[in-house]
């Protein structure tokens, strides 16, 4: 979803760079669109044999939103926690639970469930 804004975003931005090339001078969508748009959202189950994906991809400054859905009811993940960012959630079954940060940092950024056995990464570039 987000993946697809931004490219709306994108586009709209190049033709409007187009217009503005071409002389035209109405500005008002450019204040709009010219901040860079940056999200990444990125779905994460929560099965039985642990996270899928086990390993999320993410930027550092752009803003991260992870998605996790349950869809066990093994105890184990019914918590997922984020201990760099003092993140800790309930993860109902079948429900989504959106976890947004934004990692400031290039590096690994570790999550796991509330008793430690399940782990997954976060690989901030
Ligand atoms: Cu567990």
């Amino acid at each position: 979803m987000a993946r697809t804004r931004f490219l709306t975003t994108s586009l709209s931005f190049t033709v409007l760079l187009g217009a503005l090339v071409g002389g035209c001078q109405d500005g008002k969508e450019a204040t709009v669109e010219a901040s860079p748009p940056s999200e990444l959202r990125v779905a994460v189950e929560v099965t039985e044999d642990g996270y899928r994906p086990l390993e999320v991809d993410a930027k550092a400054g752009v803003p991260l939103t992870m998605v996790f859905t349950r869809t066990t009811d093994a105890d184990c993940g019914k918590k997922v926690v984020v201990p760099d960012f003092g993140i800790e959630r309930e993860l109902p079954v079948n429900v989504p639970v959106e976890v947004s940060f934004t990692p400031e940092h290039t590096g690994r950024i570790g999550f796991m469930c509330g008793m430690g056995q399940m782990k997954g990464a976060i690989l901030v570039q």
